[in-house]
């Protein structure tokens, strides 16, 4: 058989992984010379493309100078990072970006960890070189000191090092050199990555690290050969992560080459393939032979950090704009969400609600949006920082910050900060008249703020985080400034009214909204709840006031995203779902009940 190189690509977000991936296709002779090609072609799914960000790991597989080169793509933004900790074990080396002006970042770190501690010695890419700001030097030693602060051997220090502006298909060992292509980037995949060990002559042991499924031929585990080869229509066994185990028959083997998927029918250690005939599989499985089944350890993924309470919907508008609206319905979905992504976790809590554990907001609003596009309906809780108890002390989750902005802001930023329990841990002017401040922060402080950031600094600012550990709690930290305006009535929101409300605060509704009682229309400018009313009319009046009605000027309504929502509600409000509409309630509809709530917490 054929030699194999297994890498997997890593960085921080938008340090340009996607993009080097094309490359590597389209200049390994991939593509046939007439195939269109396209920017990022890996990230596939829509969500992917409308954001511009890779959000599930996905792997590729190419050939260059009779090499099989398998290649996975992994996400960046730091609520994806299971994905990332799950293929790591799958590969025998990775490349690691790191942007030539940006250098090392939370999710830098976070990845560069995962990958020293299963062994690997990364190829360190050092990407967008072709940024009038970079600095690739400068960044070449940064890696080499985070290497060193993350307790790397000996070997992992000695890194290769390699230059590239992916966007221009271009890597050079030297920067002073002229070449315009990925070939030495290629050749080191080659030369650095080791080939797989085991052998074709041991009993079968795979593992899946992802699923996929097909109408046709069900469900697919996307997988790793370690030992032994598979064939199709052989009978193999399947272990599970509790270690039960059933026989199965290979009804479909798939290999891998650029974006085409094709039938094979056997493949050997070292290979990754797509395996169909296993219902039950999930990430993490193994498939083995059925004589000596030897399993392999099961996938560690790192906790999530964030819970919310995904609920059925019980709005006055419930079942009015979804298809699936039960709470059979939500527990189905979840659980096949689980099912393809281990580093989220669900409960049911009661009759008609789940808790879905997860790593960051995005995550969950990911999984929210999917489902909203499928035709679900419900509502969804202030995300939550998850705690635990660690020899009688109560720990949480703290994320390392890096907010670069603008200096005549960072006064500002720092205080705020401050305020959420935020500790600054260094503070470096960039040139340019920008300044990047880290700091470490516990994950609840971060809840909301982003919002809060964008205002700050006037847009200006870009701000990343990555978990870093659980340490003792914090205490309480700020939340929301401004109340909220909550509808009094059902009915339709009318131009009239909401021109006498938008002096008491920011609307997030228009005139023909539906709003119920209960429902959060606006943001107040005061610290308190305000009780108002969008649906009343104006008096009609004997006496005609000529082009008065026209004369109203409506400021146009906050548009309130799935994601604003989420950062925006408190405990006592709920952000509803549905395929059409996201709208902001507070969880008791009823005035007086709410005040009773209220009061009670206050007593408490
Ligand atoms: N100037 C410059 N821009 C680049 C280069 N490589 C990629 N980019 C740009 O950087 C942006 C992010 O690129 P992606 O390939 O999506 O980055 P990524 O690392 O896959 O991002 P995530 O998957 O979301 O973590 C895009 O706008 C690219 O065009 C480069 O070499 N130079
Ligand atoms: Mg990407």
């Amino acid at each position: 058989m054929r030699e194999i190189r297994n890498i997997a690509v890593i960085a921080h977000v938008d340090h340009g992984k996607t993009t080097l991936v094309d490359e590597l296709l389209k200049q390994s002779g991939t593509f046939g010379e007439r195939d269109e090609t396209e920017d990022r072609m890996m990230d596939s799914n829509d969500i992917e493309k409308e954001r511009g960000i890779t959000i599930l790991a996905k792997n590729t597989a190419i050939d260059y100078k009779d090499v099989r080169i398998n290649i996975i793509d992994t996400p960046g933004h730091a609520d994806f990072g299971g994905e990332v900790e799950r293929v790591l074990k799958m590969v025998d080396s990775v490349l690691l970006l790191v942007d030539a002006q940006e250098g090392v970042m939370p999710q830098t770190k976070f990845v560069v960890k995962k990958a020293l501690e299963i062994g690997h010695r990364p190829i360190v890419v050092v990407n967008k070189i072709d940024k009038p700001a970079g600095e690739p030097d400068r960044v070449v030693d940064e890696v080499f000191d985070l290497f060193d602060q993350m307790g790397a051997s000996e070997e992992q220090l000695e890194f290769p090092v390699i230059y590239a502006a992916a966007k221009n298909g271009i890597s050079k060992l030297a920067l002073d050199d002229d070449n315009d292509n990925m070939i030495p980037l290629l050749d080191m995949i080659l030369e650095e990555v080791p080939a797989p060990t085991g052998s074709d002559d041991n009993g079968l042991q795979l593992q899946v690290f992802t699923l996929g499924y097909d109408n046709f031929i069900g469900k697919i585990g996307i997988a790793r050969i370690f030992n032994g080869t598979i064939s199709m229509g052989e009978t193999v066994t399947l272990v599970k992560a509790d270690g039960e185990k059933v026989n199965g028959r290979v009804t479909k083997l798939i290999g891998f080459k650029g974006l085409e998927k094709m039938d094979i029918d056997k493949a050997g250690h070292g290979d990754i393939v797509a395996i169909a005939g296993f219902e039950t599989v999930d990430v993490g499985d193994s498939l083995c032979d059925p004589k000596n089944p030897m399993p392999l350890d099961p996938l560690h993924i790192e906790e999530p950090t964030l819970s919310v309470t995904f609920a059925v919907n019980n709005s006055p508008l419930a079942g009015t704009e979804g298809k699936f609206v039960t709470s059979n319905k939500i527990q189905e979905r979840l659980e096949a969400e689980m099912n393809t992504n281990i580093a989220m976790q669900f409960e049911a809590k009661g009759e008609a609600a789940f808790e879905v554990r997860g790593r960051g907001e995005l995550q969950i609003t990911i999984l929210a949006e999917n489902m909203r596009r499928e035709g679900f309906e419900f509502s969804i809780s202030r995300p939550e920082v998850i705690q635990k108890i660690e020899n009688g002390v109560k720990m949480e989750p703290f994320e390392h910050l890096v907010c670069d902005v603008p200096d005549e802001f960072s006064g500002t930023v720092i205080e705020t900060l401050g305020k959420r329990k935020a500790v600054m841990s260094n503070m470096v002017p960039m040139g340019d008249g920008q300044t990047r401040i880290e700091f470490e922060i516990p994950a609840r402080g971060l809840i909301g703020y982003r919002g809060q950031f964008l205002t700050d600094t006037k847009g200006e600012g870009v701000m990343n985080h990555s978990f870093l550990e659980f340490r003792p709690y914090s205490g309480t930290v700020t939340s929301r400034s401004n109340g909220a305006l909550v509808s009094m009535e059902n009915g339709e929101a009318v131009a009239y009214s909401i021109f006498n409300l938008q002096d008491r605060g920011i609307m997030f509704v228009s005139p023909q909204d539906k709003v119920y009682g209960g429902m959060v229309i606006g943001e107040h400018s005061r610290a308190n709840d305000l009780d108002v009313n969008p649906v009343k009319a104006k008096q009609q009046s004997n006496v005609r006031s000529s082009g008065a009605d026209e004369a109203i000027k409506i400021i146009p309504a906050k548009d309130m995203s799935l994601e604003h929502a989420l950062e925006w509600i408190e405990d006592d409000e709920l952000v509803e779902v549905t395929p059409i509409n996201v709208r902001i309630r507070k969880r008791e509809l009823d005035p007086s009940a709410r005040r009773r709530a209220e009061k009670q917490k206050k007593g408490l």
